[in-house]
């Protein structure tokens, strides 16, 4: 059988809304679409002409377009998972496609992904999505290695895939539906994935059971095409306000001199731009990287802080210290550079005035912006296997920064409590005010934005309170 058609689905956990709102700010999440699934349509489009990919980020699916396709592939990470499976279904009862699911969610959850589709492809997909449109053609059984399926009630799962040699596949922007109209909302957010892996391996970290500790980097000329190109797909006849680029490895650090020679390469190549970009705190006793990071645009680190005691670090084998973060954040400030500070709550340690402490820090320290998440569970991480028995639920819509377990510490209601409180502190009428007389340029743009996006932010945690009080007073542990 020859396929013809093929298409690429990335589901949201709420679709795309028009408002007047999305023009100026964050709308209520950065509705930056998959550019990693992009990678794998771009892939596909060299050997299926007919091949279009569709975020429910920035549009709605044209079903009349997709159900006839050959192969549907869909990718999700945890917060979308439901939609995908919903989505799934829906295509199973109305579609003759083969449906193939992948991306982080379902590799670390094959056994459950399997119920709502053809075949499941584990880990990265760059070669794979070849290798398994080549097997349907040739009508055999799957045997190629890293597929996971539904026999007879059974799961088959074919011998490891080795991660792909070649990861330098530059995105075809043009290949999602949408997607240049969309651009000129400042929602959506040029980003480049440089490299792959890291070598640390913290319990909660979902990632590094799918990339592998091993780094595995992109050539240097191949990121800053991609940077370029990127940057033209979002600014070529559009005037965005926040005009900055996301580079969103996990740890883009942990290879020093390939990061030196992409950051060399961008000063070579010209580029102009501002960049935000992903770190652990060893970044910041580095006094060359910081200062080629300067030069080459990057305004921002954000920071992997996660708690701010030694006792959580350890409890979770977080390779850091308190110490060490405070000097790092001195230092990239002392080179001119912004800190976003990244965090997690609901440590096995952390009681009440958590959320009070947090913000205090942030505050003191003068940390640019916040993402504070509840610590999640997904099954293949270490921290699922010891807290397994502490789970809520598994309702994985709900992964998005809400309260999921039940702390040691902390009732499930308190905690959710506290995050709001940190963020009403961190983003008060008050700092909004001192920001729009103090700051200047893109400082006062992404404080002002960040001001309404945490304000929907809490809004959606506090949606959650009544089902958390529920759940906090039936469990009788607190
Ligand atoms: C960019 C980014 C975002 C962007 C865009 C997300 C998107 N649409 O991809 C935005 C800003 C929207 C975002 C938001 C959030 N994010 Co985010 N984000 C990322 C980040 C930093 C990079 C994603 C990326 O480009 N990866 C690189 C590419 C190459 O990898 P990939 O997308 O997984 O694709 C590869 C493979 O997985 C596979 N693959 C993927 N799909 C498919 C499909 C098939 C069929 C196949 C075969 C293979 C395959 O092949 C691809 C190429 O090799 C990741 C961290 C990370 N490294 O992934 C976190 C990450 C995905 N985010 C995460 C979280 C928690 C969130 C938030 C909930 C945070 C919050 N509290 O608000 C929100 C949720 C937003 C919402 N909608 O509710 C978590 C998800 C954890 C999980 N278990 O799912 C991650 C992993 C970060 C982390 N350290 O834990 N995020
Ligand atoms: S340092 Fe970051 S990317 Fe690396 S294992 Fe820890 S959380 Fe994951």
């Amino acid at each position: 059988m020859e396929i013809k058609k093929v298409r690429f689905i990335e589901p949201g956990n709420l679709p795309y809304r028009k408002s007047i709102k999305n023009l100026y700010v964050y709308d209520k999440y950065i509705r930056t679409p998959s550019m990693g699934l992009l990678t794998l349509a771009t892939i596909v489009k060299q050997y299926v002409d007919d091949t279009l990919m569709y975020s429910e980020s920035i549009s709605k699916i044209k079903w009349e377009d997709v159900l006839d396709a050959d192969i549907i592939f869909m990718g999700f990470f945890t917060f979308a998972a439901n939609r995908g499976y919903e989505l799934a279904n829906y295509i199973r009862q109305n579609s003759k496609a083969v449906i193939i699911l992948g991306g982080l969610h379902p590799t670390l959850n094959y056994e459950e992904a399997c119920n709502y589709c053809d075949y499941v492809l584990l880990g990265e997909g760059d070669e794979s999505v070849l290798d398994i449109i080549k097997a349907i053609e040739s009508e055999k059984d799957i045997s190629i290695p890293g597929v996971a399926y539904k026999k007879d009630k059974a799961i088959v799962v074919t011998p490891k895939r080795c991660p792909p040699e070649n990861i330098d596949t530059i995105p075809n922007h043009s290949l999602l539906y949408r997607f240049h109209d969309m651009v000129r909302y400042n929602t959506i957010w040029p980003q480049v994935h440089a490299s792959r892996g890291c070598p640390h391996s913290c319990d909660y970290c979902a990632l590094v059971r799918v990339f592998g500790r091993k780094v595995r980097t992109r050539w240097p000329e191949s990121v800053v095409e991609d940077i370029k190109r990127t940057i033209n797909f979002f600014d070529s006849k559009h005037r965005r306000l926040a005009k900055m680029l996301w580079i969103t490895d996990d740890n883009f650090f942990a290879d020093r001199e390939w990061a030196l020679s992409v950051l060399r390469s961008i000063i070579d190549a010209g580029i102009k731009y501002k960049f935000t970009i992903q770190a652990r705190y060893e970044v910041g006793y580095d006094d060359e990287m910081l200062e080629m990071l300067k030069k080459a645009g990057f305004i921002e680190i954000a920071m992997g802080i996660e708690f701010l005691e030694d006792e959580a670090f350890h409890a979770y084998n977080k390779k850091s210290r308190y110490i060490d973060i405070v000097g790092s954040v001195k230092n990239i400030q002392k080179h001119g550079l912004r800190v976003r500070g990244l965090f997690i709550v609901g440590a096995d340690n952390h009681t009440i005035g958590v959320g009070e402490r947090l913000a205090s820090f942030v505050i003191e320290n003068n940390i640019c912006g916040v993402l504070i998440q509840s610590m999640y569970f997904i099954p293949g991480t270490p921290v699922y296997e010891t807290h397994k028995d502490k789970l809520i639920h598994t309702n994985w819509s709900k992964c998005t920064g809400n309260v999921v377990h039940y702390p040691e510490n902390i009732s499930p209601y308190d905690l959710q409590q506290e995050i709001i409180y940190a963020s009403k502190k961190i983003y008060s009428l008050r700092r909004l005010l001192s920001a729009i007389f103090k700051k200047r340029g893109i400082d006062r743009i992404l404080f002002l934005g960040e001001f309404f996006w945490q304000k929907s932010v809490r809004a959606d945690l506090k949606k959650e309170l009544p089902f958390l009080k529920k759940s906090t007073q039936e469990s009788g542990l607190y």
